[in-house]
């Protein structure tokens, strides 16, 4: 199909640098959406395209859910905007405590940022000052891990592990150390659910902690599984391992939970998930189902208390966003929560997580595809690179299955897939269905 033969395109477009896209080959084809409906986009040709990736893995509930769409209209109408410095809203309010009452343990304090890029960037900085706070201010490393994503702001880049950030934006933030990842494709290749290999990867914090002195390490920072960087689920009993030399030497956890929050795994967070207590916690993404940029960080009571100290009119922490909390973000978040609990969205990947590993692993029989994984409602295949071209084989899988109706992701050459927590069987099928004639027909 050329571009020529779509209808109601935009007439130009040069001016808008698309973010992480092949701009040229994009604006040469391109992939317009122009409305969407539960588990379905609709295209500027009129097709209908089957959501595998719920967007860029935030509209967990699916697509133009009616309460969400009523509360932003309604919070438009009510309070627009109020300044976030200073001054409150009662849904900012509301919405802290629902998140506070629905994450485990004593992680009962909520900041809010616009994503999960800025979600990040504020764990990083709370864990920074609150060592400082209490007088330990010599804690200032942060320790990532290899194929980690945290996001594309500074700290983020440089506590993540994606050579592809080093190679483009050179030295980053200083005092950071990465563990090694967690994907042992000998020992744990075609994994069903959880590796049972790998917890001893953990140790790899007690090689860092040895090198540089425990004393000086501020938190460490894990996606509790790894998303866009090929979906790297733990090994059992990695987690919990990480737990334990990180309170061995009073170092803050951190888990990005961007993407295992609000439903992802089939319990509301991986915190509950994996039953590991973390120190801090950043989400976005399904927060506000995608429809509002908004994140929110979650700290214990023991952090947010270490700062609540000082004269009472005093700033307690200097960081916030222009947008925190803002009242149409919060308006969204509110009825994102009531619709993931009405509708039991929280319980689907345990539901469904059967029927969907069965699909997910139905592939290995194809050629080139090198490994399966899944966890909870995400799946990942990987293929084959073509020598000499990585990603090229996936990003043809990747335009091929839009032109048979199904998103897909594609990063590297690892297909990965993440649904609404609304499908159903019969959207599991034709999503496995045509992509498996998708990978038939690729080179
Ligand atoms: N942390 C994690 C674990 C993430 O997955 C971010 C931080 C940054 O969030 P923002 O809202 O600033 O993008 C993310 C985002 C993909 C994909 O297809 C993944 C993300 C974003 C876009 C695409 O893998 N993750
Ligand atoms: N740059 C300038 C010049 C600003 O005045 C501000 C906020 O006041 C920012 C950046 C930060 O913007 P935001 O609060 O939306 O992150």
């Amino acid at each position: 199909m050329t571009a020529t033969t779509k209808i109601s395109r935009p007439n130009d477009l040069s001016a808008f640098w698309m973010p992480f896209t092949a701009n040229r080959q994009f604006k040469q084809t391109p992939r317009m959406l122009v409305s969407a409906d539960g588990m379905y986009y609709k295209t500027d040709d009129n097709r209908e395209i089957l959501d595998g990736t719920a967007g860029l893995w935030c509209c967990n509930a699916g697509h133009k859910r009616p309460k969400i769409v009523e509360a932003v209209k309604a919070q438009m109408d009510e309070l627009d905007y109020a300044p976030a410095f200073q001054m409150g809203h009662p849904k900012a309010f509301e919405l802290a405590s629902r998140l506070a009452q629905l994450m485990p343990g004593n992680l009962n304090h909520v900041f809010y940022t616009n994503s999960g890029s800025e979600s990040v960037e504020t764990a990083l900085k709370i864990a920074l000052a609150y060592h400082r706070a209490r007088g330990d201010g010599q804690r200032t490393r942060l320790i990532g891990r290899e194929r980690g994503y945290h996001g594309v702001n500074f700290g983020g880049i440089s506590v993540g592990g994606i050579s592809g950030n080093r190679k483009t934006f050179g030295q980053m933030l200083g005092g950071v150390d990465h563990m090694r990842h967690t994907y042992l494709p000998e020992e744990n290749g075609v994994t069903r659910g959880m590796p049972e290999h790998g917890a001893f990867l953990a140790d790899d914090l007690e090689r860092i902690c040895a090198l540089h002195d425990p004393s000086t390490i501020a938190a460490v920072i894990v996606e509790p599984v790894a998303g866009s960087t090929g979906v790297l689920i733990p090994p059992k009993g990695y987690l919990e391992r990480l737990r334990e030399i990180c309170t061995k030497h009073g170092i803050l956890l951190i888990f990005d939970e961007v993407i295992t929050g609000f439903g992802r795994l089939g319990a509301p967070f991986a915190v509950d998930y994996f039953g590991v207590q973390p120190d801090l916690v950043t989400t976005a993404k399904g927060l506000t189902n995608g429809t509002i940029p908004m994140g929110a960080v979650f700290a214990t009571d023991e952090i947010h208390d270490a700062f609540m100290t000082g004269p009472e009119n005093m700033i307690e922490l200097f960081h916030g966003y222009t947008y925190s909390g803002n009242p149409v973000a919060c308006a969204a978040g509110l009825a994102t929560l009531e619709t993931y609990e009405e509708e039991g969205l929280y319980e689907k990947g345990k539901e469904l997580g059967q029927y969907w590993e069965d699909a997910v692993h139905s592939l290995i029989d194809l050629p080139r595809v090198k490994d399966i994984r899944n966890l909870g409602l995400i799946g990942a295949i990987e293929l084959e690179g073509i020598e000499g071209f990585p990603t090229k084989r996936a990003f043809s899988a990747f335009l091929k299955a839009f032109e048979k109706g199904i998103l897909i992701r594609t990063t590297g050459d690892i297909i990965a897939l993440s649904p609404p927590l609304i499908i159903e069987k019969s959207h599991i099928d034709q999503l496995f269905g045509t992509l498996r004639d998708v990978l038939k027909e690729i080179d």
